[in-house]
């Protein structure tokens, strides 16, 4: 009698053992997948509270894919050269003649005739930090630049210990810059030359978009925390994507304008270090190429206000021996998911919406990313001897769906930027073939993709 007594105490005891377990399993599962709505988006210590009341919607994701390029359908670039002799070359446009303007890292802005090689240097730039990744970076004409002749520019600005992303307006006569004015900069400075984002894009509305990057990597460092916090925080402009009026000015209709402790130009949020942004005409959409830590490159869909995540939710990994993880979450239900992550890493440069007819109608509507570095695998024997560059076709369909993507190689170069040109073919900026380009290097150069 009492054997089955005591069997019988110790079976209830194991029995509200589990039960007492599966409950506590089920309250932390919920408490992990539903974390309780507020009722707005909350600043604490001027950084934003992950809330659902910055998604327009709470249907259920998605599952992401993350692609491999290795496993990519692949073809090769048909090439022609339109300029070279370039020195650590960063961005390049048009003018209203079909002249470039090509800007190099170390400081300074050309105008070369595409067809003679003629080149003349632009007189009247600011003076740059180049450091780094730093230096003279991105370069843009206002849409009405056949009257008003204003050239936008963005570059590195301060010393190694000081630094920050400006962004200057001057107006471009014969080969020099005259009023010139600076319509934005960084608030907050930084040390260390890295992660200035700085890619432009206007608006049809004639504002214009450009990229701050998140400040740098681990352990750089700002007010105690690691500096890419900043990427979550709306009082700071470090990891954003800006939107100001051509004066420099802030647009009324700007997301956070008008909020107290927020800095008005901040457009979207959450980034690491976007150095590809483009404009679809086609779908009105914003399109954004975003460096990841160690793999986890992304392209977003960008909309106005939104967040998208770094460092809370990201498919990158540390840069350490074991590829620890930053976020434990790669979604997040409060943020925006990219519409493409590449693990291992391509570093895109740039990204540009495509629509032109140069290579067959099915083409049309489609982004070009900028792969400014593949690798195999992770040695450092590897990484030294195939910097081999490409440019990533995604395949859109009419909703802006990817349905699919093709590595097109460009040769042993990286890939800068790119950019449809007037005449709708796709021009590719590539520098040089080392990790870091150097000053006096000259083997920069700009090519036409004649097929691919
Ligand atoms: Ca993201």
């Amino acid at each position: 009698m009492k054997k089955i007594n005591i069997r019988k105490v110790i079976l209830i005891t194991l029995g509200i053992l589990l039960l007492i377990g599966a409950i506590y399993v089920a309250l932390s599962y919920e408490r992990v997948k539903a974390p309780a709505p507020t009722e707005e988006v909350e600043i604490i210590d001027n950084e934003v509270e992950l809330s659902s009341e910055t998604k327009s919607e709470t249907v259920a994701k998605p599952p992401l894919s993350v692609t491999d390029y290795r496993e990519l359908p692949q073809s090769d670039a048909v090439l022609t050269s339109v300029a070279d002799n370039l020195d650590a070359p960063w961005a390049f446009t048009w003018l209203p003649s079909g002249e470039l303007l090509v800007t190099e890292r170390f400081g300074t802005l050309k105008i070369i005739s595409p067809n003679t090689n003629e080149t003349k240097t632009v007189s009247g730039l600011p003076d740059v930090f180049t450091g780094g990744q730093g230096g003279l970076l991105d370069v843009t004409v206002h849409p009405n630049f056949a009257d008003n002749n204003f050239v936008y520019l963005s570059y590195a600005q301060g010393t190694q210990e000081g630094n920050r992303l400006r962004v200057a307006r001057a107006q471009l006569n014969d080969a020099v810059l005259e009023n010139l004015e600076v319509v934005f900069e960084v608030a907050q400075t930084k040390s260390g030359g890295q992660h200035f984002g700085s890619r432009f894009a206007w608006l049809p509305d004639e504002t214009l978009l450009f990229s701050v990057g998140d400040g740098g990597n681990p352990p750089a460092s700002y007010n105690g925390e690691l500096i890419r916090e900043q990427a979550q925080k709306l009082n700071a402009h470090l990891g954003k994507v800006i939107r100001i009026n051509d004066d420099g000015s802030i647009p009324e209709d700007n997301p956070f304008a008008g909020r107290p402790d927020v800095q008005p130009e901040i457009w979207s949020y959450g980034h690491r270090n976007v150095q590809g942004l483009t404009y679809d005409s086609l779908r009105d959409q914003v399109i954004a190429s975003e460096h990841g830590s160690k793999g986890g490159d992304e392209l977003n869909a960008l909309a106005a206000g939104k967040n998208y995540g770094w460092p809370r939710a990201t498919f990158s990994t540390e840069y350490d021996l074991t590829g620890s993880a930053i976020s434990p979450d790669q979604t997040l239900e409060v943020t925006e998911d990219p519409i493409a992550v590449w693990t291992p890493t391509i570093a895109p440069s740039s990204v540009a919406f495509y629509n032109g007819s140069q290579y067959g109608n099915d083409i049309e509507g489609d982004l070009f990313v900028a792969a400014m570095l593949l690798r195999s695998n992770t040695t450092l024997a590897a990484y030294a001897s195939s910097p081999a560059g490409a440019i990533i076709r995604i395949i859109n369909n009419e909703a802006g769906h990817i349905t699919g993507q093709e590595l097109i190689n460009v040769g042993d170069f990286r890939v800068r930027s790119l950019a449809q040109g007037p005449d709708g073919f796709l021009y590719v900026l590539t520098d040089s073939t080392g990790r870091q380009s150097r000053a006096g290097n000259n083997d920069g150069a700009l090519w036409k993709i004649e097929s691919f």
